[in-house]
């Protein structure tokens, strides 16, 4: 039988394993759902299926599951499924967890050597007629955007040589491709990166692959109308460490950051490698250049905030140190000298994650961004993968420097938001979000006009369950 779940940090009150797939058809609303608010919201995350037999996990470690709400003229409804992978299988049918640490093969049983070890935890993607979840270390998996089962690995026929793709890829608004990368390429433990186009037809027309200065974390990248951001930071992997049964991860703060950028109409042999200050970051905001200076907005910490990615030398750190604020760097591509030129600017004094901005913006100067914020005076509860959940919903503007701010209670935390365009102008638009009612055990949908997240939102949609932290989500527009 199944034993319960351990008591850590990953698998207790609000990130408790889930472990429900459901349907709840037209969830109840309070305030009115806008009626020409119409399609659908997709979120992935993690939810472990059974309990790690190593004792203990971590929070990214969790199988694949996807949620969909469906806006359907002011109707809202809700199903939610596990991805089917090859591991989620195995372990269904072993009534029992089989595989061992986070991207570490050498810590699995036996019976799944050599067995994918994917699990679609991270993000979904809608680009060319097709929703695709992904996860950094595999190869993308299809779904069916309508009833979310799992249609299997996603490889563009076989066309795709890297065994990894990232789950942070970018659509060009303006031309319609999907840019993608992969690190690890060979799989875990191996080196190599890739980029990736996949054209607006959903063609892979582009793999190109080169070496990064050193084999870090490369979570996320950015694109501008006329470059590619590849940021790395020492958030490392050793492949003996891996053989040895150890962490994927560890953090070497001895080492600086790289920031590779590549003319988008040459090719990875014309990366130029910016060496910078060591620091951390996940997320991207966004990047554009103004001629040959190029911009990268992300939110940097002065050093990894993952409270399970250890320092490779044992020293303690610092948590305020591990908070991501966002930043732009700044380059220029005629500079010889080895940072580019950089330069740094702070955007909000605030520290957050999972920033979002209006996706006809992406790669464009940009005026707003919205980011899931930690309010360091109110209440903190405890949520998601680093643990602490964001106490407030924070709109920068980028132009004023103004950031408009929404609270929740001091029993909720906030997830990954969405913005959904209405009309024209930037912030024309609604933005959605998760809220988590700690003191209710469940989750709520807050929808707001996003040009007045201050005045709270304008409908909420009642879950009587409670949604598990996911990481991110991608809003598919309805006709
Ligand atoms: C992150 C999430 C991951 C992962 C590596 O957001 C980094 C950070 C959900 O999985 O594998
Ligand atoms: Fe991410």
């Amino acid at each position: 039988m199944t034993k319960l779940f351990p008591d850590g940090l990953s698998f207790s009150g609000y990130n408790t394993p889930s472990r429900i797939e459901c349907d709840i058809y037209d969830l109840e609303v309070e305030g009115d759902v806008p009626p020409d608010l119409n399609g659908r919201w997709y979120r992935s995350g993690p939810d472990p299926q059974y309990p790690p037999y190593l004792g203990d996990d971590i929070y990214v470690n969790g199988d694949g599951m996807i949620s969909m709400f469906n806006f359907e003229n002011g109707h809202v409804d809700f199903k939610m499924r596990y991805i089917q992978t090859e591991r989620w299988k195995a372990e269904r049918a072993a009534r029992r967890s089989l595989y061992g640490k986070y991207r570490n093969p050498w810590t699995d049983k036996p019976e799944v050597a050599g067995k994918s070890r994917g699990t679609a935890n991270t993000a979904p993607i809608w680009h060319a007629g097709r929703l695709l979840v992904l996860k950094e270390d595999h190869v993308p998996m299809a779904v069916d955007p309508d009833t979310l089962a799992t249609l299997g690995d996603f490889t563009w026929n076989g066309q795709l040589k890297s065994k990894t793709v990232t789950a942070h890829p970018k659509i060009d608004p303006v031309t319609g491709e999907l840019l993608l990368f992969s690190y690890e390429c060979e799989g875990d433990g191996s080196s190599p990166m890739c980029f990736l186009i996949e054209d607006k037809s959903g063609n892979l027309v582009k793999e190109e692959w080169f070496d990064p200065p050193y084999v870090g974390m490369v979570h996320d990248f950015a694109i501008t109308t006329d470059y590619v951001i590849f940021p790395i930071f020492p958030t490392t992997m050793d492949p003996e460490r891996l053989k040895a049964g150890g962490d994927h991860w560890k953090w070497d703060g001895s080492l600086p950051s790289w920031v590779g950028i590549m003319p988008r109409a040459g090719s990875t042999t014309d990366i130029r490698w910016f060496k910078v200050p060591t620091s951390c970051g996940f997320h991207v905001i966004n990047g554009f250049n103004e001629g040959t200076i190029v911009h990268l907005d992300m939110m940097i910490s002065k050093r990894n905030g993952f409270p399970y990615i250890g320092d490779i030398a044992g020293s303690a750190a610092d948590p305020q140190d591990g908070v991501p604020y966002p930043t732009r760097w700044s380059f220029d591509m005629t500079s010889n000298a080895v940072d580019g030129g950089f330069s740094s600017k702070s955007l909000a004094p605030y520290g957050g994650e999972l920033p979002l901005i209006d996706p006809r913006c992406v790669g464009r100067d940009y005026r707003y961004a919205y980011i899931s914020m930690v309010d360091p005076e109110r209440r903190i509860l405890m949520a998601g993968p680093t643990y602490m959940g964001a106490n407030m919903i924070g709109k920068i503007d980028l132009t004023t420097g103004e950031v408009q701010t929404y609270h929740g209670t001091d029993e909720t935390s906030f997830q990954e938001g969405a913005f959904i365009p209405r009309g024209p102008g930037e912030d024309e638009g609604w933005y959605i979000n998760i809220a988590d009612r700690h003191d209710q055990n469940r989750s709520d949908l807050l929808i707001f006009d996003a040009r007045a997240i201050s005045e709270g939102p304008l409908a909420t949609a009642r879950l009587p369950i409670r949604l598990r932290s996911a990481f991110h989500t991608t809003w598919v527009p309805g006709v």
